[in-house]
């Protein structure tokens, strides 16, 4: 193993090196046997398709804490003399694991990387400090930031909300904090930026102005956008929608509601969507039904790739291992035209019982292999079966004659009540669905 992949004096992850691809006969828990970086799908390498993150949150500061039971696992870098010291051990050990991943990006939320301050002034410093770190790391691993954000939901004084608190001097917290996060993530060349409302909803209709705080919303991501570019951010900022949790109600609900809010407030040229799949789960929908409406509103941004359990209502953030989802998901992506700036990043945790440090690993190559094949699968689907051409030749009705100017918006109701008079019974044409699941399959 070579010393060359981690950055500290200390190596976190000791007996793993660098993960290789070693193909699908390989036994190696900790090789890829389909993710090959380098390999070409269409025009574009995987790397280049999936633009795979870390997220710093789950895998390095989450210990396996539940509502029912303290940490289970335990981690060497929080073994240090105080917060600060901790937080750099962290990043060391964050460095380690992305750069022997061989992931290209990561992604933070200000307090996964900086500890809080007693003061506005002292958090901002810390997050200056642990960002000259992390810049210093990016530069010597070529580790680049998918996204940063700021965590406007874990402090008490965000209990009723952040941006949306009925309380202003709440909000401008939340604004200092989302300046400085701002301030970081230009630091560190990041490529978008995320808003995620965890407390932005209400909890009872009784005591809230939804109104009111759904403006505030808009006006502050307004200030936000005008902040980011006023020092240079050319990113894209990024809502991330979720229907509850913690929140019982959320403002950023799911995709449409997102995309609805982004238009009424005027913030659709600089905004677009992170699409979660186990948010996507938790609002009745497909992870590929939230993709699908991003992707026809020109706002797909980005990806948080994980799942849900299908058996339980909740946020389980588990590592994304089901390869339909994955085909699904990137079938959206690949006729979209790709990510763009946006990235699939990892907001996944191994579970609660998973607690050894390989298991981390094990998570993350897990993940990345199901989109690899779901890369490869969904172009093949895409470039060499006809259903593309299928689903698009359901339309052809609308293609030429009345139904084109229909969709040109020639045709008022008598019109179109005149020619279902003159034109009598439509034929019965069927959906055939079950013609489209197994020609997945088949390809899979
Ligand atoms: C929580 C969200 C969160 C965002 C970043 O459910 O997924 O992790 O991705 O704030
Ligand atoms: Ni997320
Ligand atoms: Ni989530």
């Amino acid at each position: 193993m070579s010393r060359s992949v981690f950055q500290g004096d200390k190596e976190f992850f000791p007996g793993i090196g660098k993960i290789a691809f070693e193909g699908r006969e390989s036994d190696n828990p900790l090789a890829f046997k389909f993710y090959d970086a380098d390999k070409k799908v269409g025009d574009k390498t995987m790397e280049e398709h999936l633009r795979f993150a870390v997220c710093y949150w789950h895998t390095f500061c989450a210990k396996g804490s539940d509502p029912f039971g303290v940490d289970t696992q335990a981690f060497a870098w929080d073994d240090a003399a105080d917060e600060m010291g901790a937080a750099r051990l962290k990043m060391d050990a964050a460095f380690e694991l992305f750069s022997k991943l061989g992931v290209p990006y990561y992604c933070f939320h200000d307090r996964d990387m900086a500890p809080e301050g007693a003061t506005v002034a002292e958090s901002e410093n810390n997050l200056a400090t642990l960002t000259e770190l992390a810049l210093e790391r990016q530069s010597a691993t070529g580790l680049k930031l998918l996204w940063g954000t700021a965590n406007l939901f874990g402090h008490p004084r965000y209990m009723n909300g952040a941006a949306t608190n009925p309380d202003f001097a709440v909000v401008t917290h939340a604004a200092a904090q989302v300046k400085a996060a701002l301030d970081a993530t230009v630091t560190l060349g990041g490529e978008n930026y995320v808003f995620w409302g965890g407390r932005e909803g209400y909890v009872s209709l009784l005591n809230t102005n939804t109104r009111r705080e759904i403006d505030h919303l808009g006006a502050f991501l307004a200030a936000a956008r005008d902040y980011g570019r006023s020092i240079g951010f050319e990113g894209t900022f990024l809502i991330e929608p979720k229907p509850m949790e913690p929140t019982k109600h959320q403002y950023d609900f799911d995709a449409q509601t997102v995309i609805g809010f982004l238009r009424h407030y005027g913030l659709q040229d600089d905004f677009k969507v992170n699409v979660e799949a186990n948010h996507a789960t938790l609002a009745g929908h497909s992870f590929a039904h939230e993709l699908r409406m991003c992707a026809d509103a020109g706002l797909l941004g980005s990806i948080d790739a994980n799942r849900g359990d299908p058996q339980n209502g909740w946020d389980t953030d588990q590592f994304p291992v089901d390869l339909y989802d994955a085909v699904g998901a990137m079938q959206v992506v690949l006729e979209a035209g790709g990510l763009g700036s946006g990235g699939l990043n990892f907001d996944a945790k191994v579970r609660r019982e998973s607690v050894d440090m390989e298991d981390i690993f094990i998570g993350h190559i897990g993940g990345m292999d199901s989109f690899a094949r779901g890369l490869e699968i969904a172009h093949r689907l895409i470039t060499n079966s006809s259903l593309v051409q299928q689903r698009e030749a359901r339309y052809a009705s609308f293609d030429d004659g009345d139904g084109a100017a229909f969709e040109r918006g020639e045709l008022d109701l008598a019109k179109l009540r005149d020619l279902a008079a003159t034109n009598g019974e439509p034929a019965h044409v069927s959906g055939r669905q079950e013609w489209y699941e197994n020609l997945v399959n088949q390809y899979i």
